[in-house]
C-alpha cells in the first residue's frame, strides 16, 4: 500500500511538473485531489483498515496531499515566471526610441504677418479697425469719391450681388465706415480679406488681403505718410529696402502715390512676380481726397489725412522669397509647414 502511495505520488507530481499552463495544473489537481481525485479517494478507505494501520497511512496520505499541494503552488509560480519571460523576449518596449511627434496646427503665414503690422502699429498708438467683406455700393465706391459712372471703377473688377451688394473690393470702405463713427483726430488700421474678379497669375488672386491705414488730424502731410510707411517697411523687413514713390491716381486721395519695393524674390533682375520689371507695388497711398471728408462731415479746413492700402500677400511674398501668390490659398500642407 505504501509503495503504491508513493508511486501515485511520483506520478502526481511528474505530470504537474510536465504541465504548461495553469488550466492544465488545475486539471491535475482535480485528478489528484479533488473530492473524488486519486489521492482523495484512498484517503476515504482509511475507515476500514485497523486502527493503526489507519493512523500511519493516515498520516503518510496526508503528507503526500501537502507535497502535492506545495507543488502545484510552486509550478503556478513557475507558469507566471515563464509567461512573463516569454512576454519579455516578444513584447518589448525600446525606451530609447524617439516619439511620434504630434501634428500640431499653426497661423497661416499672412496671419503671422498681419498680427505682426497690427503690433507695429498699435506701437505708433493706432487702433484697429473692422468692417464686413459683404460690402453695399456706397461704402466700397460712391463714399470714396467714386460715383456710378466713374471709369475707376472699371480699376477693380467686381464680385456683384443683388441690390448693388458686392464683395468688398477694397479695404479702403472701412476708412468710411470709421469716418462714420469716429470723429477726428484718430488712427486707425484694418487688415482684411477682399475679392476682385480677376485672372489669377504668379501675383494676382481673386481673393487677398490687404492692410488699410488711415490718419486724420490736424496738419497731417505727406511728411507722416511716408515716415510711417518707413517705419513699417524697416520693422517688417528687419532691414533697408529699396523703395520708390510714383505718382499713382485713385479718386479717394490726392495727391496719390504708389509705393514700390524692389523686388526681393530677383533682388531686382526682374521675374514673373514683378512683371520683369525688378520693382512690386505693394502700398498705393495718399492724402486722404477732401471730398471723401466733407461726405462725412469733417471740416477740411481743419482736417487733413493721409491713408494706405498695403497689399498683404505680396508684402508675405517679399518677406520669406515666396514666387507664386496662389500658394497661399493651395491648403498645400507642404508650404504651410514652412512657417
Ligand atoms: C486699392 O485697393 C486701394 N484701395 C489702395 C489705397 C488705399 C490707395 C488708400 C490709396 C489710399 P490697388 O487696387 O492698387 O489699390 O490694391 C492695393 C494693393 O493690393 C496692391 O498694391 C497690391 O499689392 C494688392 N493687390 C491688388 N490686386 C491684387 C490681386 N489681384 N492679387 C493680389 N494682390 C493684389
Amino acid at each position: 500500500m505504501e509503495e503504491n502511495l508513493l508511486n501515485l505520488k511520483n506520478k502526481a507530481i511528474e505530470s504537474i511538473r510536465l504541465s504548461k499552463s495553469k488550466e492544465e495544473v488545475n486539471q491535475l489537481r482535480i485528478k489528484y485531489l479533488g473530492k473524488k481525485g486519486e489521492i482523495t479517494s484512498i484517503l476515504k478507505t482509511l475507515g476500514s483498515l485497523q486502527a493503526e494501520e489507519r493512523a500511519s497511512l493516515g498520516k503518510l496520505i496526508n503528507q503526500i496531499k501537502n507535497e502535492v499541494e506545495e507543488f502545484i503552488n510552486k509550478r503556478f509560480e513557475e507558469i507566471d515566471e515563464e509567461v512573463y519571460e516569454k512576454i519579455k523576449e516578444t513584447e518589448w518596449i525600446d525606451i530609447t526610441a524617439p516619439g511620434k511627434s504630434i501634428l500640431r496646427g499653426r497661423l497661416h503665414p499672412i496671419t503671422q504677418i498681419q498680427y505682426e503690422i497690427e503690433d507695429i502699429f498699435k506701437s505708433m498708438g493706432f487702433s484697429i479697425f473692422e468692417g464686413p467683406e459683404l460690402e453695399d455700393d456706397y461704402h466700397n465706391f460712391e463714399a470714396l469719391n467714386i460715383p456710378f459712372d466713374h471709369p475707376a471703377r472699371d480699376m477693380q473688377d467686381t464680385f456683384w450681388l443683388e441690390n448693388d451688394y458686392l464683395l468688398r473690393t477694397h479695404t479702403s470702405s472701412v476708412q468710411i465706415r470709421t469716418l462714420e463713427t469716429l470723429k477726428p483726430p484718430l488712427q486707425g488700421i484694418s487688415p482684411g480679406r477682399v475679392f476682385r474678379y480677376e485672372a489669377t497669375d504668379a501675383s494676382h488672386e481673386n481673393t487677398f488681403y490687404q492692410v488699410e491705414g488711415l490718419m486724420v488730424g490736424k496738419d497731417i502731410s505727406v511728411a507722416n505718410l511716408i515716415y510711417v510707411m518707413k517705419v513699417l517697411l524697416k520693422e517688417i523687413f528687419k532691414k533697408e529696402v529699396k523703395i520708390r514713390l510714383r505718382p499713382g491716381f485713385f479718386p479717394f486721395v490726392e495727391p496719390g502715390f504708389e509705393l514700390d519695393i524692389n523686388c526681393l524674390i530677383c533682388n531686382g533682375k526682374g521675374c514673373s512676380v514683378c512683371k520683369h520689371t525688378g520693382w512690386v507695388e505693394l502700398l498705393p497711398c495718399g492724402l486722404v481726397h477732401p471730398n471723401v471728408l466733407k461726405m462725412q462731415g469733417i471740416d477740411t479746413e481743419k482736417y487733413s489725412g493721409f491713408a494706405f492700402g498695403l497689399g498683404l500677400n505680396r508684402l508675405v511674398m517679399m518677406r520669406y522669397g515666396i514666387d507664386d501668390i496662389r500658394h497661399f490659398l493651395s491648403s498645400d500642407l507642404r508650404f504651410l509647414e514652412q512657417f
